[in-house]
């Protein structure tokens, strides 16, 4: 008679450990590990620039798996980017290669000209990507779906482009909080959709990118933000079962804040060692992080060492998915991260982490 597997069964490593289950080892993957460190993805952009490689679904699904082909790693990410919905909200957007606003949002009167995300009908390339990804991948490895959490796609569409400080966006936050507010909720409502369009697609768990989240102080993170990631989070929940990831880039002084937030795993950068992540956490926490991507540089002997100790400092947690503590930078050599896959699993099941 056949059988039904069973739900552990049939989930990828990386879900287990989303929702707290250890072994058989811990699962690794790179932000940013589709990009231009890699010859092949070089190569293929001579062909298609970068807006037409996210809008290809052939293309897009290649891209995703490159590394996946060269890499034993756990998880594909979806190669998009956080600002590609944005254009069907009313904001055309250019690559230089950061994204570029050339009408940057400063007004109350322009955030009300916004339109609502519908991801089936505006963005079904990237649906359909996810759903080639998926009918290529081993049924082990995730998928993961990913937008921009409110606050960083704010920071880009006022400031118009990336900055250290993002003083635009953070003074028209605090200038015009009514319209701030209103861009943010419409941002919230849009990016849960769209994170629920990409479950139904097929992703195993979605992510939310809050890349600049660390320029804002607890006070106004508790006061603007939060609230709205609420939203998204509970909208999320009530439509789709997958696993959520928050990353918030330069959040230590908000993880306090942060445990209000009803997300499966918190995605940490390298300004502060896991174990003390979970403390303020909490050891129910599951943690995606931290290695500095400075070390791809270092000598095997020191880059083993240090995912040995980000492995040892993540095993006081209820689940570790081992990551940068940022994106992977482009001169990195492949064979650092060819090293730092199989590091990662060896040290993992030796150690029963
Ligand atoms: O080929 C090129 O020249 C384009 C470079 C590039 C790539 C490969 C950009 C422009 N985006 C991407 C892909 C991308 N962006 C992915 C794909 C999956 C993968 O990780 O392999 C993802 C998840 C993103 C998300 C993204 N885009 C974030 C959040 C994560 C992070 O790095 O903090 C942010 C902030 C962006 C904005 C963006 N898009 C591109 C660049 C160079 C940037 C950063 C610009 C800046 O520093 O302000």
């Amino acid at each position: 008679m056949l059988q039904t597997p069973s739900v552990s069964e049939r989930q990828t490593i990386l879900e287990r450990v989303c929702r707290g289950e250890r072994g058989p080892r811990v699962p690794v993957w790179i932000m940013r590990q589709a990009g231009r460190y890699l010859p092949d993805y070089r190569e293929l952009r001579k062909s298609a620039d970068f807006l037409t490689a996210t809008r290809t679904p052939e293309l897009a699904a290649q891209i995703t798996m490159l590394p996946m082909r060269r890499f034993r790693l756990d998880a594909a990410i979806l190669f998009s980017d956080i600002m590609t919905p944005l254009e069907s909200m009313g904001v055309p957007v250019r690559f230089t290669p950061g994204p570029i606003v050339d009408v940057p949002i400063r007004s109350h009167r322009q955030v009300k000209a916004l339109r609502e995300l519908h991801a089936e009908e505006r963005v079904p390339f990237v649906l359909e990507t996810i759903r080639l990804v998926r009918s290529e991948l081993e049924t082990h490895r995730a998928l993961i779906g990913f937008a921009g959490a409110p606050f960083t796609l704010f920071c880009y569409l006022v400031e118009g482009r990336g900055s250290k400080d993002f003083m635009q966006a953070r003074s028209f936050l605090l200038r015009e909080p009514v319209a701030a507010g209103d861009l943010l909720t419409l941002l919230g409502q849009s990016m849960s959709s769209y994170l629920v369009a990409q479950a139904r697609a097929g992703a195993d768990a979605v992510m939310l990118f809050d890349s600049w989240i660390g320029l804002l102080g607890p006070a106004e993170y508790r006061r603007f933000i939060l609230p709205v990631l609420q939203r998204v989070v509970s909208t999320f929940r009530s439509q789709a079962r997958q696993p959520i990831i928050y990353f918030a880039r330069g959040g230590a002084a908000l993880l306090e804040a942060i445990t209000n937030l009803d997300v499966d795993v918190v995605g940490v950068d390298w300004n502060l060692p896991l174990s003390d992540a979970v403390r303020q956490l909490g050891p129910r926490t599951v943690v995606q992080g931290n290695l500095d991507p400075a070390y791809l540089f270092a000598p095997r002997g020191d880059l083993g060492a240090a995912i040995d100790r980000v492995l040892e400092s993540g095993a006081g947690a209820a689940g570790h998915i081992f990551n940068l503590g940022h994106g992977i930078h482009q001169d990195t050599d492949p064979d650092q991260v060819a090293f730092l896959v199989d590091r990662v699993h060896e040290t993992s099941e030796r150690l029963g982490l």
